[in-house]
């Protein structure tokens, strides 16, 4: 900011200073400026800081003492904090390229608007009240607006009407209203307001709290019961960009190894690996894709981490060796409570005590606690060395082969007490990134406790493999754990209700930053009736992380278990995903890049579809392109509307244009959709180039047959082709293929057009089929202006042709 900026921003109130801070980083470099500042409002009750990290990004700080707590942060990198956009004074703030900014100096009341004064997000009446170290924030709440994220708390998709608490919680047997359950994710969205959708990321670790006009229906209020007050506001206006914004600024996850995507058998637990060997013939038997199994506490020595029984599971290596000759990837849980087990040669336990990477009590002895190996002792994962030390532990398991890590239990959950966790004045002891190294107790430090266990894994075989990507899943975490883990939604049960709510949990969780996450399908306890554990099977082909997992106790959830007939119908599901893996893992490569979650609510890419007047509350897409009409009632026969966004749709399953019932509102149409037990309704965009492949058992495997790349004409007719090795970093040094293919319509004619391949992976496929949808006639192919031969088939109104690989630029035309 220039000397002449400054002194026109020191003019507009003696209460509000500016400040010079930091430098553009490459996290959010785009928009940030070297020289900026910072507004600082002196109030009686507070200052406030408001910084604008990017056009679009504002941090807002409020220290009721006056000085500013320590700058510190577990979800947002120091490199991030300290970007700054260019800012412009006005009257009584400042703008950005995007944004106005102003603060009532009486008040402290902050509104945001749009450059055309639209308001965005403004506080309320008492923007702001203290209780001791806890405070509450107000905003005002329109009547238009509603509200998504908060990562898989229950409820419906839309948060409006509800109330939250953060508080990481082992919620065994939760239903679908119970809150806290495992996970803290501080952020939601805001989606109607006049200034279009924006974001809110509260990051305070304590025990947070978010009321979306429950007690008061004008009022959008949050805070915690201590802890800095520190949020940030994250301008859209569209949903899309606030979810890639505020992965800008907590982190992207990281591009997933290719098999994460395959189907994943799992119970608690295969008892051995004779056991292990059988599931993995019967699923390669009964011809289910498989890509992963995984072991539930019982492969271990008296539940101890890091140890193996060897009375059950003989040779681990063996056993892994085993099944990756049959393409199948084991996954073994890896808890974080370490057996308080001294003199008996138990290593982590050994080299942690010496390392002094436990917590501690109040006095200073080592805090031990009754989980799954008996007492236990809890790692100091805020430090940065004991990470390290965790870290280097899973070193024999990768040498033995184990491709993938489980970190449950990590809220952390301890046996025999009413708070299902530690008592909040355990000592932790901050050691790390740029928090200044002091203690914290428990109370601090919980909600964070699950991401930095994560973190801890994921940077040990980042260290271990730096060349492997690491895949680590989780039941607790914080905001930006997406970073270090997948995860899923914990203990759910086996009920028609929690089937939807799994949906929900998976598209809210893409919306906080979580793009990879599952439900166990089936459910975790009670049992699925064959019927429910079909429909689940259907759904969670397209939800990110597939993978069928059972308590303890529980009947059998394996797909073969209710015979044939049902057998029959989940393969077709498991078999789909492997056949729209190009598509999939496409939209896991888009993820890594942008933010953009693999499964998404309809409204991410279609915002009119906030207005539409079915019930959408099961209805969701997978990327931009599939959406599925989910049943509001999944367990109920009876007929239901889907919506469709205007602009066409085909079946997915037949590939036949679907029209639905016009209404008024020229934004959608109404398709009624009678339900059955063997089919799931999806529907494919028109103007969508599809990319699939034959089917195979395993993502290991090499499909044979063409690449596929179906065409449904219509308009902004595109698609992407993304190809790497699936498994290591390569594809960060250009080991990738990437290919867009675009088509247009016109009068009955359709062409598609190959735009020239990036990167130096080579494919897989020697061919590619193009079969382009509701043809009506043969038509004349030709491949850069020399006929080919198409064939037609009249009943699946296709035309198919198989070209050799096309690396450049061509065009393909099909005549009218
Ligand atoms: O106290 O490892 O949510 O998926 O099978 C139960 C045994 C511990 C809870 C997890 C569940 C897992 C189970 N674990």
């Amino acid at each position: 900011m220039s000397l002449r900026h400054r002194r026109l921003a020191l003019s507009l109130s003696a209460t509000m200073v500016v400040c010079g801070l930091g430098t553009a980083t490459p996290a959010i470099a785009q928009a940030a400026a070297p020289a900026s500042t910072d507004l600082i409002v002196r109030g009686t009750q507070a200052t406030m800081q408001v910084a604008a990290l990017t056009d679009s990004i504002l941090r807002v700080r409020i220290a009721p003492g006056g000085t500013m707590p320590e700058d510190a942060s577990w979800a947002v990198s120091h490199a991030t904090r300290i970007a700054r956009a260019r800012t412009m004074p006005s009257a009584n703030g400042f703008a950005t390229a995007a944004l106005k900014v102003s603060v009532d100096p009486q008040t402290l009341a902050l509104t945001v608007t749009d450059k055309a004064g639209k308001v965005i997000l403004a506080d309320a009446a008492a923007p702001l009240s203290l209780d001791g170290p806890g405070f509450t924030l107000r905003k005002a709440m329109p009547q238009a607006e509603h509200y998504y994220g908060l990562g898989d708390k229950t409820g419906g998709v839309d948060r409006r009407g509800g109330s939250f608490v953060d508080w990481n919680t082992d919620a065994f047997g939760f239903s679908s209203s119970t809150d806290p359950i495992y996970k803290s994710i501080p952020f939601f969205i805001g989606v109607g307001g006049a200034g279009g959708s924006y974001g809110v990321f509260l990051d305070n670790t304590r025990r947070a709290w978010f009321d979306f006009g429950h007690r008061d229906d004008a009022t959008l209020a949050f805070g915690s019961n201590g802890g800095g007050i520190d949020y940030y506001i994250i301008a859209g206006p569209s949903t899309a960009e606030v979810v890639r914004r505020y992965t800008d600024l907590t982190g992207k996850a990281p591009l997933a190894p290719k098999w994460a995507l395959g189907y994943q058998q799992s119970r608690y637990s295969y008892m051995s690996a004779d056991e292990v060997r059988g599931i993995a013939d019967r699923l390669r038997s009964d011809r289910v894709p498989t890509d992963v199994i995984w072991l539930d506490i019982d492969y271990q020595d008296r539940n101890r981490p890091f140890t193996v029984n060897t009375k059950t599971f003989p040779s681990l290596k063996g056993l892994a060796s085993d099944m990756e000759a049959k393409g199948i990837k084991l996954i073994t849980i890896v808890d974080l409570h370490v057996a308080n087990a001294p003199n008996q040669g138990y290593a982590p336990f050994d080299s942690g005590k010496a390392g002094d990477h436990f917590l501690h009590n109040p006095d200073g002895s080592m805090y031990t606690a009754p989980v799954w190996p008996g007492p236990s002792v809890f790692p100091d994962f805020t430090q940065a060395q004991t990470r390290k030390w965790w870290g280097g532990l899973f070193k024999d398991f990768l040498d033995d082969g184990i491709a993938g890590f489980w970190n449950d239990m990590n809220e952390p959950a301890i046996f025999d007490t009413p708070t299902k966790t530690m008592p909040l004045d355990t000592v932790h002891r901050i050691d790390t990134d740029d928090f200044a190294p002091r203690s914290a107790s428990h109370a601090e430090i919980h909600n964070v406790y699950g991401m930095e266990n994560t973190r801890a894994t994921y940077e040990g075989l980042k260290t271990l493999r730096p060349d492997d990507r690491a895949f680590v899943m989780t039941r607790a975490s914080y905001a930006g754990g997406q970073k270090y883990a997948v995860t899923w939604t914990g203990d759910n049960s086996s009920s028609w209700d929690h089937l939807k709510l799994s949906i929900q949990q998976i598209v809210n969780l893409g919306l906080s930053g979580f793009s990879y996450s599952a439900a166990d399908v089936g459910g975790f306890t009670g049992g699925p009736s064959a019927d429910l554990l079909t429909k689940w099977f259907e759904y969670a082909a397209f939800t990110p992380v597939f993978r069928d997992h059972a308590a303890t106790g529980t009947p059998r959830a394996e797909p073969w278990v209710d015979g044939p007939a049902h057998l029959a119908i989940r393969r077709k599901f498991v078999e789909e995903r492997y056949r729209l893996m190009p598509y999939l893992y496409g939209l896991a490569e888009l993820n890594a890049r942008t933010g953009d979650p693999i499964t998404r609510p309809v409204f991410y890419d279609y915002p009119a579809a906030t207005a539409f007047s079915c019930d959408q509350s099961m209805a969701f897409t997978l990327g931009d392109k599939l959406l599925i009409g989910g049943n509001p009632k999944p367990d109920s026969p009876m007929a239901y509307p889907v919506c469709l966004p205007a602009g066409g749709w085909y079946d997915y399953w037949t590939g036949m244009p679907v029209a639905g019932v016009k209404g008024k509102d020229p934004a959608f149409t109404t398709l009624e959709v009678k339900p059955t037990l063997a089919d799931l309704p999806v529907f494919v965009r028109a103007g969508t180039i599809l990319p699939r492949q034959p089917v195979t058992q395993s993502t290991a495997e090499t499909p044979n047959g063409p690449l596929e790349l179906h065409v449904y004409p219509g308009e902004d007719c595109a698609g992407d082709i993304y190809l790497d090795d699936g498994k290591t970093m390569a594809f960060q040094r250009g080991a990738y293929l990437r290919q867009h293919v675009t088509c247009t319509v016109k009068g009955g004619a359709v062409s598609v057009d190959f735009a020239g391949r990036d990167g130096s992976f080579a494919p897989w496929w020697r061919e590619i089929a193009v079969i382009v949808h509701a043809r009506d006639r043969a038509g004349r192919v030709t491949l850069g202006g020399k006929a080919v031969k198409g064939d037609w088939d009249a009943t699946a109104r296709t035309t198919t042709v198989v070209v050799p690989d096309q690396p450049g630029r061509v065009r393909l035309t099909f005549a009218r």
